[in-house]
């Protein structure tokens, strides 16, 4: 190499090196929420509870009451396509069984 083009210690002397950016970060997370109505029964509720977010029967009831109690919940936080699929079963599964359940989701 060259005299002009070696990156001796004498050249380097106007360098700004800025430390990499990590190459990963976290992926957003969302809360998965239950609201409350007035017709959906509260042993449905349980069920959902235990069936699609994997509670035991009384983490269940303990957040159903919640939900029947604030008019809101949270289920589980989870990534994006996790949190949007729970919301599918859940709305789906109530709708099936004719119940006016409501599951959404928001950024946690
Ligand atoms: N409020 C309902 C009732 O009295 C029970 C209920 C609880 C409904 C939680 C929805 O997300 C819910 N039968």
């Amino acid at each position: 190499m060259s005299k002009e083009y070696s990156s001796s210690p004498d050249h380097d002397r106007d360098l700004v090196v800025e430390p990499a950016k990590p190459a990963l970060k976290q992926p957003p997370l969302y809360k998965v929420i239950l609201l409350n109505d007035d017709y959906t029964p509260m042993d449905f509720v349980v069920r959902i509870l235990e069936h699609f977010f994997a509670m035991t029967r009384e983490k269940a009831t303990e957040i159903m009451l919640h939900v029947h109690t604030r008019g809101h919940g949270v289920c589980g936080v989870y990534t994006h396509d996790i949190a949007e699929t729970k919301v599918a079963q859940v709305n789906k599964f109530s709708r099936r069984h004719q119940h006016p359940l409501l599951c959404t989701m928001e950024e946690a």
